[in-house]
């Protein structure tokens, strides 16, 4: 199956988040901030923070709620506050050097400014004095620009090792769930691994079948959250949206024949 071939991932979201989201985040944008610890986060920067919005960014905001549960300082360290309103992030760019040398992760700077509304990723969390917490929009706002095409990146989608590969600066890998074991993959989250599955767009009745019955979407990136066995001894897979809902809970030979590919990098 071609690697690359962008119609197979990323849909924008259709069940967008309720209306009173948008309020939230309008009102918020006027003050907005980085980084909000807000409750039940772990860490300032917490998967949960992460709430897509209109744009089909779902590669970079799976990518990014894997990295804040693994290693948020991975996030922390990426955004720099300029005190401006505007922000200034750092990607990894793979330099091939000449004959093998000067080869590879060199840093790009991209700089944003807010405000991060309308189809931009919703704020995490609200702080005391009633700022939007918008590192999920920095970042996907600054990807956009980072590749060249601005928010124009998300209308086809990006694959998740591309994404992962531009954050973290090093090299991705890519495998079939058909032919991963749970064993592996949960080996991949125990080392801290950034991890990504997503569904090709065209589905066969089978698949469309499973898709109906788990709440799985089609051309959809998930953050891969937990493999664990279940009470009746089922090893199943829990795959966080990054919508900020309808996630997905189903035994990993279900995922197996749902999924079409996944991807993983160190973060650490
Ligand atoms: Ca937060
Ligand atoms: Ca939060
Ligand atoms: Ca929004």
């Amino acid at each position: 199956m071609e690697l690359n071939s962008a119609n197979l991932y990323a849909f924008r979201p259709i069940n967008l988040p309720a209306e009173i989201d948008r309020e939230k985040a309008a009102e918020a944008n006027k003050t907005e901030t980085p980084f909000v610890q807000g409750e039940g986060d772990a860490n300032p920067i917490d998967a949960n923070d992460v709430n897509q919005d209109g744009y089909g960014s779902c590669a970079v905001l799976s990518t990014i709620k894997s990295i804040a549960a693994q290693n948020p300082d991975v996030i922390k360290n990426m955004i720099r506050d300029n005190g401006d309103g505007t922000y200034t992030v750092t990607f990894k760019e793979y330099d091939n050097g000449f004959l093998g040398f000067g080869s590879g992760w060199d840093k790009k700077e991209v700089t944003v400014s807010g405000p991060f509304d309308g189809d931009a990723a919703d704020i995490g969390d609200m702080g005391k004095d009633g700022q939007g917490e918008v590192w999920p929009a920095i970042i996907e706002k600054a990807y956009g620009q980072f590749t060249g095409d601005g928010y124009k990146t998300y209308d086809d989608g990006e694959n998740p090792a591309k994404v992962q590969e531009a954050i973290l600066g090093r090299d991705s890998s890519t495998e079939s769930p058909s032919e991963y074991s749970a064993g592996d993959l949960n080996e991949k989250l125990e080392n801290g691994e950034a991890v990504v599955a997503w569904t090709a767009g065209d589905w066969s009745d089978e698949q469309n079948k499973l898709a109906q019955q788990y709440g799985a979407v089609g051309g959809h990136a998930y953050r891969v959250e937990d493999i664990y066995v279940d009470g009746d001894g089922t090893t199943r897979i829990k795959l966080d949206n990054p919508w900020g809902h309808s996630d997905v809970d189903m035994p990993y030979s279900d995922y197996q024949k749902l999924y079409h590919e996944v991807n993983s990098t160190p973060t650490r």
